[in-house]
Order: structure tokens, then sequence, then C-alpha cells
């Protein structure tokens, strides 16, 4: 395809319900805005058979499948996503449509004018939410991101929902055991600071079930701590340097 300017990876774990609906509106905001792109489904195999759905997606619409056979979180297959994106910008996004396709235009815009490097899709600017929140989801929620503040400046940084230049990528090795892969590219990647927030309301998920639960919240608290070791390292070598 000529001129493809932004890649799309879903990773995918039984979306049967949502898939069609997914690809629907995420081609009907990009064309609206003409912005060329692909889309690039990552599913471990679900037995719903969303693969086989979106397969049949490809046929309307410019959509790969790639199944991977075993059933790894959401981490692995987003890195294969991103490594199979053929466009100049990357995007990955959550495949249970609470993430809002029609932000992609206004995300891709901000990468297009040199404004940033990497864009969150942001719950917690001006603009952004979540709808309606159990209180102990919102306390993990702020509690994570006080963690970490040490990290990144970031207000978002559990957002699933981010788009980056793939220069970023470049001299930098992105972890696939981290569950945030957002928050590796944050900490990680060479946006040399450029990295902009865009306000999105995050939806529950219309059908199907989340996979979030306690492992999670634990495998995220060791990523934290990881990813500080990484940044304390850097610092140490830079003042010896
Ligand atoms: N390929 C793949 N995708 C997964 C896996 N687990 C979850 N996902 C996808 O990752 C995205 C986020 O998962 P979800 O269950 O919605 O997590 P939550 O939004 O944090 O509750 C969705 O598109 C899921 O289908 C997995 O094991 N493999
Ligand atoms: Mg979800």
């Amino acid at each position: 395809m000529n001129n493809l300017e932004l890649s799309v990876a879903i990773p995918t774990y039984n979306e049967a319900k949502n898939i069609e609906t997914m690809v629907i509106r995420i081609f009907d905001s990009l064309k609206k805005a003409n912005i060329n792109a692909e889309l690039i489904v990552v599913d471990d195999n679900s037995p719903d058979g969303t693969a086989a759905l979106a397969e049949k997606m490809s046929l309307d619409y410019p959509v790969r499948v790639y199944i991977r056979t075993k059933r790894e979180g959401p981490g692995p297959a987003i890195l294969d996503g991103i490594r199979l994106a053929q466009a100049p910008v990357a995007c990955v996004m959550d495949g249970d449509l609470s993430h809002p396709p029609e932000a992609l235009p206004g995300m891709y815009q901000r990468i297009k004018s040199g404004e940033a490097l990497l864009v969150i899709g942001s719950r917690h600017v001006q603009g952004g939410g979540t709808s309606d929140w159990i209180w102990y989801r919102k306390f993990f929620s702020w509690g994570a991101r006080q963690l970490g503040r040490l990290l990144t400046p970031v207000n978002d940084l559990t957002s699933g929902f981010f788009m980056f230049d793939k220069k970023i990528l470049e001299g930098t090795t992105i972890n696939p055991a981290g569950c945030k892969v957002g928050l590796e590219l944050m900490v990680k990647g060479k946006h040399r600071g450029l990295v902009s927030e865009y306000p999105i309301v995050f939806r529950e998920r219309a059908a199907g079930e989340s996979k979030m639960g306690w492992r999670e919240t634990r495998l995220y608290i060791l990523h934290l701590l990881n990813l500080t070791l990484y940044k304390a390292g850097n610092l140490l070598k830079n003042k010896n340097a």
C-alpha cells in the first residue's frame, strides 16, 4: 500500500462480540480524516473465533490477523503487533471498545505536526475521564499513578492506548515481561520529552470479560519497581560518565 501512515495494533483474546464494531469504527474515523492506515489484530488463538471474524473483516478493510499459538497476556501480543507494523507511526489500543477509535485522528495529528513523538490516550487530563468505576478500582488506579509519578510526568501511565513515532524505539529494548508496554515507552522510549496526553473517555467494555485482576496488579507493581531500577541505573551511569 502506498504512503501507509499509521499502523494500529490490537491485542485480542475472546473479543468476538467486539471486533467487528471495532474495525468499522476505526476505519470510519480514519477515513474521515484521510489517514491511510492498516490494522493488525494479534490474537492468542481465542476459542471464541475472534481471529476468524477479523479475517472476514479483512476482505473489506486493510486488516491483517496474526495468530499466536500460546496465550501469554496482552504484553507479548502488543510487542508482536508493533514489530509487524509497517507504517512509520504505530498505535496500540484495546479491542473491547474501551478506547474510542474516534480519538485516533486527533492523536495522529499531534505526531504529524511534530508536537509529540508519543501520544497517550489519557483519562487524567482535562476532557478525559472514565465511565463509572467502583471505588476500589478508582483507589488502585490512583495508587498506581502515585507510584508512577517517580518515573514519568505522564498523568495516565497505565493507559493501554498510545501512539508513537517508531523512531522512539531505536536503541532501546522494550521488556515483554513488563505488563504495560505503554509505560515502558514512556520511561525508556527515545521521545526526548515530546510526550503528549490526548483526552479520552474510557468506557467499560460493552461485551465479554475483563482479564484484569490481582495477578495483573501484582505484575504492574513489579514492573514499576523494575523501571525504577532501570532509571536509577541510568542516572548513575550519566553521573559517572
Ligand atoms: N493477544 C492477547 N490479548 C489479550 C490477552 N488478554 C487480554 N487481551 C486483550 O487486551 C486488551 C485489554 O484486555 P482487557 O481484558 O480489556 O483488560 P482491562 O481493560 O484491563 O480489563 C483487550 O483487547 C483484550 O482482548 C491475551 O492473553 N492475549
Ligand atoms: Mg478492557
